[in-house]
């Protein structure tokens, strides 16, 4: 006789509609507002960095007076440790709301943040005492002390342990539910953190086997070539790591803030799973000008970053779709009269479309970038900067900040503390980020460099001193947007007196036609491992030196050949 171990099923958490459990008010708001005090130390850079390189007015940069040291602390904190811990802690809020379960273990919730926690308190060690001025790429041969290093294993071992949470909580909830359809929120995490997962390993090798020994004295010797390599198999993904909340937000929770409904379900799915299969194969596209890498491995890698513009591509027109609905719900009559008949006055809409529209110069930059040809002209120029500006300072950054005008009263359980201030808010980071892409775009085609300290500089292209001149009005606006968000997430934690009315934007229960195929993870991360060999197997051949070994001796940014 077969015995069967009875299926037992958990019960479903009720969650309130306005507010949170305690439990999940916790983990979500933790995480969260770890990630805002990361931004707070980064974001206020930003804007001294413009001041610093604009030749009319050439500031010291206050705090960290040395260029480099105050870039890097501007791009760690923002690029790498608000993303990370914010996003982890909207995607645990995005998988136990739709889940309607606990994740599936609270230790390991803990231990995790822990993990996270600790790497940010070492990095940050790093930073303040000036012993790791190596910008937020950390290419070898520059080295840092190693505190900085282990702080970045200890982040990537904690998002390890998020994923394994993740996964194991949706397996749980899958095999309780073998006919359910997955709610489209959840099906876009656990894309997300696969690609982080297997993006990750490049790095993690990068740092344990080449960095962190060097930095200790372990090895005397590195390889620039191949640190790079190893750092873009993870970089690349690594942007679309942050996209991807983004994305989840525009389709699975702003057609419920819209009152609309989203254009195609199966249409999302399939952007999320291009997402997470062409990610990888595409990172040397930051490479085209590094001459260890052939031009027919830079020629394959271009044709597949062209592909993974697709998704974004679907995107626009499903995500447009479901905004023209919404615009008609509320009158709009013309074919672009629907752009205009936004909810325009609710900062949360605002913030996220303002965030889309930002992308599209982002996007349509990227796709220049992409082209072998024309990077040439653009690489490490400021046309770079104003590219990842329009899309992790545009379309995620923004979209970030429209959830916490939801998200932190939630956490806090009051209402946000002023609407006002947030629309400000919102409009000075966008028209800010603009008039940043636009000047920076420009100086960059005539040839200015990026991570440069133009304020030190003998010489600048006379051609190129009015855009960056002009550089400074996105500055300041967006200085003053950066006040304005903190002052309004300090007034909600600390001073709110409204009371809490908005509801958890995001669906519990998705109807959906999408085929239950779409979740054979195993077959996707098959594909994803046969693109990575055939994408990357050959460019670590031809960038790692195997009969001579590492030869070039790390070097110590503040000065000198680096020694432990
Ligand atoms: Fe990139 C460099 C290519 C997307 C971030 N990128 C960078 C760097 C960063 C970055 C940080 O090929 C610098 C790294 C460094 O420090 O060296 N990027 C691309 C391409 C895409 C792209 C092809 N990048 C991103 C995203 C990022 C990001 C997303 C962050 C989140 N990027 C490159 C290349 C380089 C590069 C080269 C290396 C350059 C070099 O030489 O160093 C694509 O994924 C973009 C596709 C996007 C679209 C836009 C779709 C538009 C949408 C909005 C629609 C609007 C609506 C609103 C619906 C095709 C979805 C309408 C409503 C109304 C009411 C009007
Ligand atoms: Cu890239």
């Amino acid at each position: 006789m077969q015995h069967r171990k009875a299926l037992t099923i958990t019960p479903e958490l009720t969650f309130p509609k306005v507010g949170f459990l305690t439990a999940e008010q916790w983990i979500v708001g933790t995480h969260v507002l770890t990630g805002l005090m990361a931004l707070l130390v980064g974001i206020f850079l930003g804007p001294f960095q413009v001041f610093r390189r604009a030749p009319v007015l050439k500031w010291a940069i206050p705090v960290f007076s040395y260029y480099y040291q105050a870039l890097t602390v501007h791009g760690v904190m923002n690029a790498l440790f608000f993303t990370t811990f914010f996003i982890v802690g909207f995607s645990y809020f995005t998988v136990m709301r739709s889940l309607k379960r606990n994740m599936w273990s609270t230790k390991l919730v803990w231990a995790a943040y822990v993990l996270m926690l600790v790497g940010l308190l070492l990095v940050v060690y790093a930073l303040v005492t000036n012993q790791a001025n190596v910008l937020y790429t950390f290419y070898p041969s520059l080295i840092a002390h190693p505190a900085f290093y282990l702080g970045l294993v200890l982040l990537v071992v904690g998002t390890w342990l998020v994923t394994a949470n993740l996964f194991l909580t949706y397996s749980l909830w899958r095999r309780e539910n073998p006919h359910e359809h997955l709610p489209l929120a959840v099906f876009a995490t656990l894309t997300n953190f696969v690609l982080w997962c297997v993006a990750s390993f490049g790095v993690a090798i990068e740092v344990l086997f080449m960095l962190l020994p060097l930095s200790l004295g372990l090895i005397s010797h590195t390889d620039p070539q191949a640190g790079r390599a190893l750092f873009w198999f993870f970089g690349h993904p690594l942007v679309y790591f942050w996209l991807l909340p983004a994305y989840t937000s525009w389709y699975a929770m702003l057609p419920k803030q819209a009152n609309s409904r989203i254009f195609s379900d199966p249409l999302a799915r399939v952007a999320f799973i291009l997402l997470m299969i062409f990610s990888i194969p595409v990172g040397v596209h930051h490479m085209f000008t590094d001459p260890g890498v052939s031009a027919v491995m830079k020629g394959i890698q271009t044709v597949f970053t062209f592909v993974v513009a697709i998704p974004s591509l679907l995107t626009a027109f499903n995500v447009g779709a479901m905004l023209e609905r919404a615009g008609r719900n509320r009158g709009a009559k013309g074919p672009f009269d629907w752009m205009w008949k936004q909810d325009w006055h609710n900062p949360v809409i605002a913030a996220q479309i303002s965030a889309m529209i930002l992308f599209i110069t982002g996007g349509i930059s990227g796709i220049m970038n992409a082209s072998l040809t024309l990077n040439i002209a653009l690489h490490n120029t400021s046309w770079i900067p104003a590219h990842f500006h329009q899309t992790l300072g545009g379309a995620v950054t923004l979209t970030f900040m429209g959830i916490c005008y939801w998200l932190i009263p939630m956490i806090r359980g009051r209402g946000l503390y002023s609407a006002k201030v947030a629309l400000w808010q919102v409009h000075t980071w966008s028209i800010g980020m603009m008039i940043f892409g636009y000047t920076y775009g420009a100086a960059g085609l005539l040839g200015v460099p990026r991570r440069t300290d133009l304020g030190a500089a003998p010489y600048i292209n006379e051609l190129a001193v009015p855009y960056l001149n002009a550089s400074v009005i996105g500055g300041v606006l967006l200085l003053i947007s950066s006040i304005l968000f903190f002052a309004n997430i300090i007034g909600t934690l600390f001073f709110s007196k409204a009371p809490l009315t908005e509801e958890a934007p995001i669906d519990t229960y998705v109807e959906s036609k999408s085929p239950l195929w779409m979740e054979k993870w195993g077959l996707w991360l098959s594909i994803v491992a046969i693109l990575c060999v055939i994408a990357w197997v050959p460019v670590f051949l031809e960038v790692f030196d195997f009969t001579n070994g590492f030869q070039t001796p790390g070097y110590n940014p503040n000065g000198g050949i680096y020694k432990p």
